[in-house]
């Protein structure tokens, strides 16, 4: 009798659906684990911030500029740069005021725009603002030295070949328009932008990007070709009107547009 009962019992036991334990226990592991890592990897850093403060990058921008200006502050290249990075940052914002005082000469010695602070480090000059992002960033800079040497020759390019030109026709077109001195000028700061333009140009014919992908050199001088939009020089290269358009299509640039943009129309001054 105990016997079959046993027997019984058993047959019984076959019949139910018995949980797969070692597959139910590798579950409970997996989920555990996926909990407890993140947060044992985030500890020091956590620790590390309650005790001395987070750090959190600062990036100086102007609360309000005139529309021929707005989208082209200099500042968007530094939202840029951090946008496609994926660091978030604060905003310290400024005016004409705050550009005389001691206080944000300490930080940028011109008074201008963009400055830079995360902890300790304080920059100044948007070349070496982004190029400091970039560094840090597989986002911005190849791994591969050759190729970040090049991507630093671009970054330079566009900097000293490239933007000296741009910003000599836009003193010229929108400070000065109306002088003499300008208008007897301008045509040949005008066939001096077209040389390099075309020059720029036959580097990119055959390639997308200034070093095989997009890199920081690619965002630099996205934002140089952006400057002469009262004119039509880069839309007359229609490689580089492609480029400037490939470059700015990326999301993060459009974030750090609207970014930018948001300030000046929280700021702008009531209508007269
Ligand atoms: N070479 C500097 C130029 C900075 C610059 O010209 N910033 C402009 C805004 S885009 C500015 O602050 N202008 C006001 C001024 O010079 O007083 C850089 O790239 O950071």
């Amino acid at each position: 009798m105990e016997k079959s009962g046993r027997s019984s019992m058993n047959s019984m036991m076959r019949a139910l659906p018995v949980p797969d334990i070692s597959r139910t226990l590798m579950w409970r592991i997996l989920s555990v684990a996926a909990i407890a890592l993140p947060i044992v990897v985030m500890l020091p850093g956590v620790v590390g911030c309650l005790k001395r403060g987070c750090p959190m990058i600062t990036i100086s921008a102007f609360k309000w500029v005139p529309p021929f200006a707005q989208g082209l502050v200099r500042d968007l290249r530094v939202r840029w740069a951090l946008e496609e990075a994926g660091l978030a940052y604060r905003e310290k914002l400024i005016d004409q005021e705050d550009q005389k005082s001691e206080a944000y000469r300490s930080l940028q010695p011109f008074g201008q725009v963009p400055t830079f602070e995360d902890g300790g480090l304080k920059l100044f000059e948007s070349g070496s603002i982004v190029l400091h992002i970039a560094e840090r960033s597989d986002a911005l800079m190849p791994a591969e030295p050759d190729a970040r040497s090049r991507v630093k020759m671009w970054l330079f390019t566009a900097l000293n070949t490239i933007e000296p030109h741009i910003m000599y026709l836009a003193e010229v077109d929108l400070f000065h328009a109306k002088e003499d001195w300008a208008k007897q000028r301008r045509p040949a700061v005008v066939k001096m932008i077209q040389k390099r333009l075309k020059e720029l140009s036959a580097q990119l014919r055959d390639r997308e990007y200034l070093e095989g992908r997009f890199t920081v050199a690619d965002l630099l001088m996205t934002t140089v070709l952006r400057i002469p939009r009262n004119t039509t020089l880069v839309q007359e290269v229609p490689v580089l009107d492609a480029y400037r358009l490939r470059c700015e299509a990326r999301p993060a640039f459009k974030k750090a547009l609207d970014a930018q943009m948001a300030v000046f129309a929280k700021h702008a001054p009531p209508i007269a």
